[in-house]
């Protein structure tokens, strides 16, 4: 049996959809257990790159099964949009199927992620705007519509016509924004319902036996430990649980079938959207890093916010996950530097905290405990060994290590699905 679980430690975009396709080519299954497209996973292949938000970064081996698990929600127009631009290419899309537990993601959760952000101004999230949280708060209430919805528009027209009652005197007396039309959309749905319905599966059964089977089954996590709606910077975070204990409840498979929990850590922090950030470098430091890391968003391309790496998060991350493994990515966007900066505590009024406080206003008022080591020069982003990299690198490697009280097992010193240094 080995299930294998990729999480990211930070506030996302650690480089997770890279490592997914490094261990992808071994996968029987590969399977997305949580958060929707709002997630942008980088693939780079050859020089070319692929950016996946619904679709899991296995995908472009072209084998195995890529799985889009219970706990995903789903966007029916994106879903079918992504499967074209990758069958454009060439790639193989037949292997992929989507649980039919999902909750489909409807224009209305749009709409009023949209809404929502516009009318909260100075408290807005700061969110993808792809319905994520509003399609997440239907699936909580008991409202929501489901992949096997699809399966009987009957069923799904019964579901759109109570759902679209109460949006739409929403709209009306909270937006002062348009009604949506019920024909329109059950119109639109019926025609992804018949060109979906061949992928719709029980995942349940199938992914339970594959691990009793012994077969390698990879759940990619999406957005990261900071942005879990439990354990995050609430309520600066994302409506799902990003961290490994959304796998059991996003996929249905006990934790006694998790063998691996693998972090993924950026060398350094990034966060998109609003919310407290304590290592920010607003200055032309934090610029310097997001032009050479290239910290765009890979969904919406929002600017992200750039800082030094938090261990305090690190050891959060560790902890909360159960980490086993820590992959390290972008070590290489630091050389070039003169010091490097790791943040140990937080000092909060005058009080020194080690783990992450519930209060976000706390967070907001931390200033950074920092340890400093010195950088390196070389560039790295060719090296195929440790013993290769500069003396400074490796000590900040150990460092890390060290203070994170996790094994590191690769190193990652570019995009493509070659440049990584194995240390185990
Ligand atoms: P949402 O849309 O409701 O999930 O937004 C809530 C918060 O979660 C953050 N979030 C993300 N943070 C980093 N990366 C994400 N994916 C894209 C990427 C983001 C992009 O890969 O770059 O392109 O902007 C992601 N998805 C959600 C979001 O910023 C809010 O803070
Ligand atoms: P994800 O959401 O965690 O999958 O990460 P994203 O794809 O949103 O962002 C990571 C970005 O860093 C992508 O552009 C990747 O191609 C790139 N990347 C991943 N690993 C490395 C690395 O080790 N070095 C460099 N320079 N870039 C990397
Ligand atoms: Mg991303």
């Amino acid at each position: 049996m080995a299930g294998y679980v990729v999480v990211g430690t930070q506030w996302g975009d650690e480089g997770k959809g890279k490592i997914i396709d490094v261990l992808g080519h071994k996968a029987d299954y590969v399977v997305r257990f949580q958060g929707g497209n709002n997630a942008g996973h980088t693939v780079v292949v050859n020089g070319e790159k692929f950016i996946l938000h619904l679709l899991p970064s296995g995908m472009l081996h072209g084998k195995g099964k890529c799985i889009i698990g219970p706990g995903v929600v789903v966007d029916p127009k994106v879903l079918l949009k992504e499967i074209a631009t990758l069958e454009e290419k060439g790639a193989k899309v037949d292997h992929l199927f989507i649980s039919d537990r999902a909750h489909l993601i409807m224009p209305y959760h749009v709409q009023l992620d949209i809404l929502k952000e516009e009318k909260s101004g100075a408290n807005k999230i700061g969110t993808t705007k792809r319905g994520i949280g509003p399609c997440y708060a239907d699936k909580f209430s008991r409202v929501g519509i489901r992949a096997v919805d699809l399966l009987d528009m009957n069923i799904f027209g019964e579901k759109l016509q109570r759902n679209l009652e109460e949006k739409n005197e929403l709209f009306a007396k909270i937006y002062n924004a348009p009604e949506m039309s019920y024909e329109e959309i059950f119109e639109e749905y019926k025609g992804y319902a018949e060109k979906l319905k061949h992928r719709i599966i029980d995942s349940v059964p199938e992914i339970n036996e594959a691990l009793d089977q012994d077969k390698f089954v990879l759940f990619e996590g999406a957005q990261a430990m900071m942005l879990d709606i439990n354990y995050g910077t609430y309520p600066y975070v994302t409506s799902s649980s990003p961290t490994s204990g959304g796998v059991t409840t996003g996929v249905g498979v006990s934790p006694r079938k998790i063998d691996r929990v693998i972090g993924v850590m950026k060398a350094y922090t990034t966060r998109v959207g609003e919310g407290p950030f304590v290592t920010e470098l607003n200055d032309d430091l934090g610029e310097k890093i997001r032009q050479i890391g290239g910290e765009f968003g890979a969904t919406t391309g929002r600017p992200r916010r750039c800082g030094w790496l938090d261990l305090v998060v690190g050891k959060y991350a560790v902890q909360i996950n159960g980490l086993t493994d820590v992959v390290i990515t972008k070590i290489d966007v630091l050389s070039g530097l003169d010091t490097i900066k790791i943040c140990t505590g937080y000092d909060i009024e005058g009080k020194v905290y080690t783990t992450v406080p519930a209060s976000t206003e706390l967070v907001a008022k931390a200033k950074p405990i920092y340890e400093e080591l010195p950088g390196w020069t070389e560039d790295i982003t060719q090296m195929k060994n440790y013993d290769e990299l500069p003396e400074n690198c490796k000590k900040y490697i150990k460092r890390m290590e060290e203070i994170l009280g996790c094994q590191i097992t690769v190193v990652s010193v570019g995009p493509d699905r070659t440049q990584n240094i194995f240390l185990k």
